[in-house]
Order: C-alpha cells, then sequence, then structure tokens
C-alpha cells in the first residue's frame, strides 16, 4: 500500500510542559516518518485561518487565544493510512473519551488544550502541510 502523509502540530500546552520529546517518540514509535518539523508560533491571523472551520462555534475565541500563546512544533508524517491511524494514535478531542495508549490521553488535560493537531482528510492534510512549509521543507 503507498504511503500518504497528515498533518500535526504540538500544541502550545504540550510544549509549555516539556512534552515535546515524549510526543515524538509515541509518533515515531507508532511507524511514522518525520518529512517537515519546525518550532514556530502562530498569529492570530494565522490560528483565525488554521481554524476557519470552527469560526462560528462558541469556542474559537478561545482556541485562537490558545493556540497563539506560545511556540508549536509543526510537522509533516508520512506512513499507510497516514491520516486515519494518526487520529487513532491521538486519541479523542476531549482527553476523557481518549483511549488509553493515545497521545491526548497521556498528555492532554481538558477538550480545549489536548496537547496536538491531527489533520482530518487527505485534503486538509495537504492544505494544512502547505500552509506551514514550502516544497523543499519536504523530504
Ligand atoms: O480535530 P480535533 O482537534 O480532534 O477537534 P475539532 O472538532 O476539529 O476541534 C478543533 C479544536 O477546537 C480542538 O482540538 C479543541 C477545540 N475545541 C474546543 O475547545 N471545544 C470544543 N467543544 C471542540 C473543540
Ligand atoms: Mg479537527
Amino acid at each position: 500500500m503507498a504511503t500518504n502523509r497528515t498533518f500535526t502540530m504540538i500544541k502550545p500546552d504540550a510544549v509549555e510542559k516539556g512534552h515535546i520529546g515524549g510526543i515524538l517518540n509515541m509518533i515515531t514509535e507508532g511507524g511514522f516518518r518525520i518529512v517537515a518539523m519546525k518550532l514556530t508560533q502562530l498569529t492570530v491571523a494565522d490560528a483565525q485561518k488554521f481554524y476557519a472551520v470552527h469560526s462560528a462555534r462558541p469556542f474559537f475565541g478561545e482556541l485562537v487565544e490558545f493556540m497563539t500563546r506560545g511556540p508549536i512544533v509543526a510537522a509533516i508524517l508520512e506512513k499507510e493510512n497516514a491520516v486515519e491511524d494518526f487520529r487513532t494514535l491521538i486519541g479523542a478531542t476531549n482527553p476523557a473519551e481518549a483511549a488509553e495508549g493515545t497521545i491526548r490521553k497521556k498528555y492532554a488535560t481538558s477538550i480545549g488544550e489536548n496537547a496536538v493537531h491531527g489533520s482530518d482528510s487527505d485534503e486538509n492534510a495537504a492544505i494544512e502541510g502547505a500552509f506551514h512549509f514550502a516544497g523543499r521543507e519536504q523530504f
């Protein structure tokens, strides 16, 4: 089966708590190859654009505030069935509902501060990856 790609962010809560290494370890142990990666910080305009699909939701303001409050790690990951398998590895949006062995079960603290992002479709993975990385930064 051909490999494909997904996009992830280690969110500000997890970076603040020193969990970059632990999360990257779970990602590589899960069979994902890192094909692009950087430490960066979203501007308010970046976060509003990235999460535009949620702009009418009541939590949108808090989400933008949270996602811009400190650095994130942005990365593109490659694996067979990458999008779906990465959603399985990160676990449910609400860590109270996340399965044992998932990144959110281990590192998330609340539905808002849930440690990691994972793309929800191949189409969005490509859009989100291109939002953060030029072609020459993807290996
Ligand atoms: O894809 P995923 O991150 O699991 O959840 P989404 O439904 O796409 O929501 C994006 C982001 O918004 C979520 O990771 C936290 C935040 N959020 C929230 O703060 N409160 C909610 N009720 C739903 C989502
Ligand atoms: Mg989502």
